[in-house]
């Protein structure tokens, strides 16, 4: 199996400091929050940013300055959201890629989150992937559900996604696939060759989803953006602490984690 790669989703767009206080939300607490995050070892982060306010924004100014001060104590890879939160515009959505980071996210079709509806015509996902192929920005193709998949593999027929193709499975959502083990079969069954992918469990499901992809040689990714809890009715005392639950784990099912080095390989492969 391929060395585990932990990706630390330190922030997200939603979660809010009220439901977990330890959530990251000022430049200071979020590049803190990354640097522990890899030396409890993680390799890549996935990067949500805050206004002044700890509202959500894509703004590259405040990305600039996470970013910086990231690469100033750590060599973390950074993988920039274009995701975004709900409702924001694609000019919005695409604006940190100008910064160049190694990895960003790509989500290829549209979704109900809880009442919210996140929305992705084709025509934005195209611009978003076609972006990152002139930028020469590895895309982390986000799938909540199985036909994103098909999506995917007919933007590798059309060329506006390259092989080897990485991808997220997002299981938990309220709409999208659960984080029960059998999807995670199908969903690599359906994986394009030479395909890579990490596993997300929502909420409840983080810790069988991060167990089952583990085991399945899939890489795992954890952090508050998706999870606010340690264990039921036990809040998460920092993003390091749940990724230090996954190298732990790793190391006891003997598969070993991939060094920085490795990571920045495989985005380069
Ligand atoms: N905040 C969600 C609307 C991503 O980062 O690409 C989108 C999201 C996925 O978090
Ligand atoms: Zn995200």
């Amino acid at each position: 199996m391929q060395p585990l790669i932990i990706t630390c989703a330190i922030t997200g767009a939603e979660t809010l400091k009220s439901q977990n206080p330890n959530l990251p939300i000022t430049v200071k607490e979020q590049v803190q929050a990354t640097i522990d995050a890899y030396n409890a070892g993680a390799t890549v982060v996935h990067l949500h940013v805050r206004d002044d306010s700890g509202a959500p924004t894509q703004d590259s100014n405040r990305f600039q300055e996470v970013i910086d001060g990231i690469r100033a104590k750590c060599p973390i890879v950074i993988q920039i959201s274009t995701g975004g939160a709900v409702g924001d515009s694609i000019a919005d959505r695409a604006r940190p890629l100008d910064l160049k980071p190694e990895m960003a996210s790509l989500n290829v079709g549209s979704i109900n989150f809880g009442d919210d509806v996140f929305i992705n015509k084709a025509a934005d996902v195209e611009l978003l992937a076609t972006k990152m192929l002139q930028l020469k920005i590895k895309p982390e193709i986000e799938v909540y559900d199985l036909g994103m998949m098909e999506v995917a593999k007919r933007m590798m027929k059309s060329s506006l996604l390259a092989s080897p193709t990485h991808f997220n499975f997002v299981l938990g959502t309220s709409h999208g696939l659960s984080g029960d083990m059998r999807n995670i079969g199908l969903l690599i069954d359906r994986l394009p060759s030479n395909a890579t992918f990490t596993a997300t469990g929502i909420g409840r499901y983080q810790l069988p989803v991060a167990t089952y992809s583990l085991l399945s040689g899939g890489h795992v990714r954890v952090g508050l953006e998706d999870n606010i809890y340690f264990a039921k009715g036990q809040l998460a005392t920092s993003n390091a602490q749940l990724v230090e639950r996954v190298a732990s784990l790793a190391h006891t099912l003997q598969r070993p984690i991939a060094s920085i080095e490795a990571t920045k390989k495989w985005i380069n492969n």
